[in-house]
Formats: structure tokens, C-alpha cells, sequence
């Protein structure tokens, strides 16, 4: 993000709204998670502990006395051993909980063309979550519809700009709209975000590519074009939640520890693709192969579930999560030398490269992430967007917190 991309408060408009002339700090934001894609993780404090990884048996006994932050690496995941009741919510997967270690690691970025990519989820740490439900997919169109026809429900795509909320831009440029991946005619240089996203007018989670579209026959996709407060909505109306970054990160690892990918530390065991991301020239019109079996996003379920039953945890679409985000958080716990016990984000949002936006934290990648350029699939790291932006690549899943174990 160049200086000149100065960012501003609230959700992502057309350029036409505030006109040419503030184009870059539009897009600035329009790409909440292009930006993730685009960009080096952050903080540069985040460095890499030079020390080697320990045993797993020594990071036990050592996570056991609560004195890990002596040593680097992945630990063991200790999932809690209280099983879950015969009432199983419709949809929704038990997911025991337990003590885990969080994040990524240095090694990681040699898988991805763009550098930082880890950054911002270094350094590993302990984290401890209760048990809870999860939804074993994305929220999909059906499901998003039927709550919208229960209440009512406008999001906030489908609300009219107002000139409160931009002071100073043209009347005729308030417009309702959202932001859609367009590719390129031809290669682009993978710097100028700017290239493949567009917001266009009319965009919502009804018409998902623009006013002449619509769901028929993508009832079973994944719901898109939500802002952060859509999300929340349709959790507290399904008496849901959204998940923390550690349920989800611990959600995401299936009872792993350490992995690269949320299915393992392949990214095509036997020659097969375990999630739906983008093969080929990014962001080239005809770009994507779709050897995964689908370019662009696809229906919910297409591909094996991780270890706990859920299904495109990695790829697919961006989900949204309730904690703010902040680079330096994970230093932050680690700091504390304790295992953080359900952390839920820090108090306030911080991204030092956009400090004005508020933004809330993303996980597990997209249809659109490739080893060529974003590799967010991999299991330990981490996206972030303004939470009133929405998106055609960004949905979420729900959880419900049940048991508490200690
Ligand atoms: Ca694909």
C-alpha cells in the first residue's frame, strides 16, 4: 500500500461516488482483503525466534507448567475430552477444544510468491479454547435467505450511500453497490490490486455480480458480498456467534498440530485438491484453470472435510471472525508467557499500514489465493478487512458455544 493510498473511514464505495480524484483511497479499502492478499504482514517487530523447535514431549511438559515461551515451534494440540451431548445441532460439528498452539511460522513464506505473508501471524503461541458447535460449511445463499425473509434484514450492499457518511460527494454518485473480482485482459503486474476489483453498482448478496445477476441455481453457494455487521446479524438471529480467531484457527487444524494446510501438509495429496483456490496466471481473464474442479467460487461441500467435519475451512471464500485485528497481536500474547485462555482480539483494531480503517480479522483464503500470490489457505494465517466492506470472496460460518471446561 503506497502512502499515496491514504485510507478512509467507512465502507468501500465506487469511485464514481467520491469521484476520480479519490480513487486510491477508495480502493484503498475496497480491497480489505485484496489488501491482505497484496500486502506484507505488517509489523516488523515480528520477527522470527532463531531458536530451534523443540520436541513435542518437551513443548508438553513445558506448555504444561505454563512455561512454553521458552521454547519455539508447534506443540502438541491436547483436545478436551468431554464429549458432546446426543443433541447435535443441525449443520453444526463438535469441536472439542483444548490447548493448541496458534499461528504461522518463517518457513512458511518460502511457499508463497508474495513475501510477509506470515508475518503478521508470527510468533506461535499457546492458546486454550472452550468446546463448541461449528457450522459444518459457509453460511449459504438459502440460509442467508431465509433469514432475510424471517426479519426483514437490508445489508449493508444493499443500503444507499449517504452524504453523512461522504461528505462532499456528488449526489448522483450515491449509489448502492459492492466489490467484485473482474479479471485482467491481459498480465498485470501483481502490485496494482486496483486492476481486478471493481465495485459495481447493484452488487449485493442477491446479485452477486452485479444487478443482472442472481442466485438461481447457486442456493448451495456460499453467501457473499456481507460486511462484517451482516454476519453478526444473521448469528444472533440463527441464536449463533460468530467464531473467535482461535476457535476458528483451532476449528481449522482438525486435531492436527503444526500443519501447513488444514487438511495436512500436502497441498494436493494423491494428486488430488483439497480446497477451491486458483491454478494458473492470477489475475488473467482465462487465468484460472480451475484443476481443482471450479474457477471462481463454488458450491459449499465439494471437496473432503478437515478433521472435525467441516467443509471448505480452507478456500472458497474469506470468513469473516469476531475478533478485531491488530499485526502485533500474537506478540502480544505470546508476550504474556501464559497460554492464552479464549482470547477474543485486542480492544481496539490496529493495522499500522491502514490505522485509520477498522478492521476485523479474515481466515482461510479464497477462491482467488494461489501459490503465486496470497497462499492465505495456509492454515495458521491470516486476512483482515474494514468490517462495513463487503465482497464477492468473503462470506463466514457460525458457531455456538456450549460447554465451558474449566
Ligand atoms: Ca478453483
Amino acid at each position: 500500500m503506497s502512502a499515496a493510498k491514504k485510507p478512509t473511514a467507512g465502507r468501500t464505495l465506487s469511485p464514481m461516488l467520491m469521484g476520480w480524484v479519490f480513487l486510491g483511497a477508495i480502493f484503498a479499502f475496497v480491497g480489505f482483503s485484496i489488501y491482505a492478499l497484496t500486502q506484507p504482514g505488517s509489523n516488523d517487530s515480528l520477527s522470527a525466534d532463531p531458536k530451534p523447535a523443540a520436541s513435542a514431549k518437551e513443548i508438553q511438559e513445558k506448555s504444561n507448567s505454563a512455561d512454553y515461551t521458552k521454547l519455539v515451534g508447534f506443540g502438541p494440540t491436547i483436545p478436551n475430552k468431554l464429549k458432546p451431548s446426543d443433541d447435535i445441532p443441525k449443520g453444526m460439528v463438535w469441536i472439542p477444544g483444548g490447548e493448541f498452539s496458534m499461528g504461522s511460522e518463517s518457513a512458511s513464506e518460502s511457499l508463497c510468491g508474495l513475501p510477509g505473508t506470515t508475518l503478521d501471524a508470527m510468533p506461535i503461541h499457546r492458546v486454550y479454547v472452550d468446546a463448541f458447535w461449528m457450522d459444518e460449511t459457509e453460511v449459504t445463499n438459502a440460509q442467508f435467505k431465509e433469514f432475510v425473509d424471517a426479519t426483514g434484514y437490508v445489508t449493508v450492499a444493499e443500503i444507499k450511500p449517504t452524504l453523512e457518511e461522504f461528505p462532499g460527494a456528488p449526489i448522483e454518485n450515491l449509489v448502492t453497490g459492492s466489490t467484485v473480482f473482474k479479471p485482467t485482459k491481459s498480465p498485470v503486474a501483481l502490485d496494482q490490486y486496483l486492476q481486478w476489483w471493481s465495485y459495481v453498482p447493484g452488487a449485493n448478496w442477491k446479485h452477486p455480480a452485479g444487478e443482472n445477476s442472481n442466485l438461481d441455481g447457486r442456493e448451495n453457494y456460499p453467501v457473499v458480498h456481507v460486511a462484517y455487521e451482516d454476519a453478526e446479524a444473521y448469528a444472533k438471529w440463527a441464536n449463533k456467534r460468530l467464531p473467535t480467531e482461535a476457535e476458528w484457527e483451532f476449528a481449522s487444524r482438525g486435531g492436527k498440530a503444526g500443519e501447513l494446510y488444514a487438511w495436512g501438509n500436502e497441498l494436493k495429496p494423491n494428486n488430488q485438491y483439497q480446497a477451491n483456490i486458483y491454478q494458473g496466471a492470477f489475475p488473467v481473464e482465462g487465468g484460472d484453470s480451475g484443476a481443482d474442479g471450479w474457477v471462481g467460487i463454488a458450491p459449499v461441500k465439494q471437496y473432503a472435510p478437515n478433521g472435525y467435519g467441516l467443509y471448505d475451512i480452507g478456500g472458497n471464500v474469506w470468513e469473516w471472525v469476531s475478533d478485531w485485528y491488530r499485526a502485533d497481536y500474537y506478540a502480544q500474547l505470546r508476550s504474556k508467557g501464559v497460554v492464552a485462555r479464549n482470547p477474543k482480539g485486542p480492544d481496539v483494531p490496529y493495522d499500522p499500514q491502514e490505522p485509520d480503517q477498522k478492521k476485523r480479522v479474515h481466515r482461510g483464503g479464497s477462491f482467488l489465493c494461489s501459490d503465486l500470490y496470497c497462499t492465505r489457505y495456509l492454515v495458521g494465517t491470516r486476512g483482515k478487512g474494514e468490517s462495513r466492506t463487503a465482497s464477492n470472496h468473503c462470506g463466514f460460518r457460525c458457531v455456538r458455544g456450549v460447554l465451558k471446561t474449566d
